[in-house]
């Protein structure tokens, strides 16, 4: 393989090497099949295909007609969905192919804020939804981190918002689907829900599926789904057509059908019963990381997680997440500096890390080497100075990972 690249090869060896030899703990990551890398590199990376299946403006499409269905056939299956759209580049063009569908430019929004948790697509000031539709954030309680639904249903009574937008990415908390839907029945908006970072969790069960209640459901499908970078979009059948023509030709030109190849097998073992155990092992290694990391005195926004990840406030420690994320990096934890709630700290320096638990539990971790990864990162934030103290844990974490793989086959 890159026989002829040496540059581009070694690039590549480098990252695999980076890659294997570190806790890999942001909680959008994680380490796809060796079958969903095959399928990614496969010759349909040669294939144009702008329509959908019977309906291209291409010829050849045949092949690309059985995989598409076959990826949005599976996509229903698994989530139990009257129409999927798996086209979508990625979470932010799936996410502006929800709005396109449902709303008019200056409609009125309400979804989740930023440090409440929430995606810059929903609603965020300097992207797109914010710039585009009129957006009213909700915030998280300050007391407990987790949303106040009575909040929420007064602030859309008020707004009367034409799209109630609710989704995360760092949010720790299960959301109660149900009564979204009671709360957007009662001020006649449309329910988004965006499962970005719970895709896999939802499909093995290990959280709530918003597919019965939700007019549309967004989500990437490289997270806790363990597919390729991409996007998937899921939708009531009275909303497919519109969504349809908002990805297709509203928002972007050709599907990369190698990516939807690569979906294709990763939904096929997302459907697999050892997937079931893989999501819940996911929530139960971020649940006994929350405790472990608590028992060693750190503070968990909301006291824990129902999911994959956690925000830690690290003040406490005396230590801002930005210094603390790269200490921790320069002893093989990697993880990403993140706000909590009402963050007194400014974005650049803010006051947490995020971690979490899906790479890891790919690996084949479980709650044992949850307690050795707690004390690993609570020895690195008791002495971020302490250089020696620092290599000797990458080294020590190198060496145990050894014992755990990086690459595994469809549904291991
Ligand atoms: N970048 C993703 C995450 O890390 O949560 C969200 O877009």
């Amino acid at each position: 393989m890159l026989e002829y690249d040496s540059e581009v090869r070694a690039i590549i060896d480098a990252e695999w090497e980076r890659q294997s030899s570190v806790l890999r703990m942001i909680p959008s990551e994680n380490i796809v099949s060796d079958d969903v890398l095959e399928a990614l590199g496969s010759c349909f990376v040669n294939k144009y295909a702008e329509g959908y299946p019977s309906k291209r403006y291409y010829q050849g499409q045949e092949n690309n007609d059985a995989l598409e269905r076959l990826a949005c056939a599976r996509a229903c299956a698994l989530f139990g969905a009257e129409h999927a759209n798996v086209q979508s580049y990625s979470g932010s063009p799936a996410n502006m192919a929800a709005y396109m569908a449902l709303c008019e430019p200056g409609d009125r929004t309400v979804g989740l804020g930023l440090n409440s948790g929430g995606h810059l697509t929903h609603g965020w000031k300097v992207n797109f939804s914010g710039q585009l539709y009129e957006p009213h954030q909700i915030e998280v309680d300050r007391e407990t981190e987790r949303l106040d639904y009575d909040e929420v249903a007064k602030l859309c009574l008020e707004i009367r918002p034409k799209v109630l937008f609710i989704g995360t990415t760092s949010y720790s908390r299960a959301f109660d689907f149900a009564r979204l839907r009671e709360i957007a029945d009662a001020c006649g908006a449309y329910l988004v829900t965006d499962i970005a970072h719970v895709a896999g969790l939802v499909a093995a069960g290990a959280y709530p599926n918003p597919v019965p209640y939700a007019d549309i459901v967004t989500m990437t499908v490289h997270k806790t789904l363990r597919g390729p970078r991409g996007g998937m979009i899921l939708c009531k059948a009275a909303h497919a057509k519109a969504l349809d023509r908002a990805v297709f030709p509203g928002i972007q030109g050709g599907p990369h059908m190698n990516q939807i190849a690569a979906l294709a097998v990763a939904l096929g073992e997302a459907a697999r019963p050892e997937f079931k155990a893989y999501g819940h092992q996911i929530v139960k290694n971020a649940q006994h990381l929350a405790a472990a990391l608590t028992a060693r005195g750190l503070r968990i926004v909301s006291g824990g997680t129902d999911c994959h990840l956690m925000v830690v406030d690290l003040r406490a420690k005396s230590i801002d997440g930005k210094t603390a994320a790269t200490a921790l990096e320069r002893a093989g934890i990697v993880c990403n500096f993140n706000a909590i709630p009402y963050d007194p700290n400014p974005p650049r320096h803010p006051s947490g890390i995020r971690l979490g638990t899906p790479s890891l539990t790919t690996r084949g971790f479980k709650e044992a080497e949850m307690e050795r990864v707690a004390d690993w990162i609570v020895g690195v934030l008791d002495a971020p100075d302490d250089e020696e103290k620092i290599a000797r844990t990458a080294s020590e974490i190198r060496e145990f990972l050894k014992a755990y793989p990086y690459h595994h086959r469809a549904g291991a």
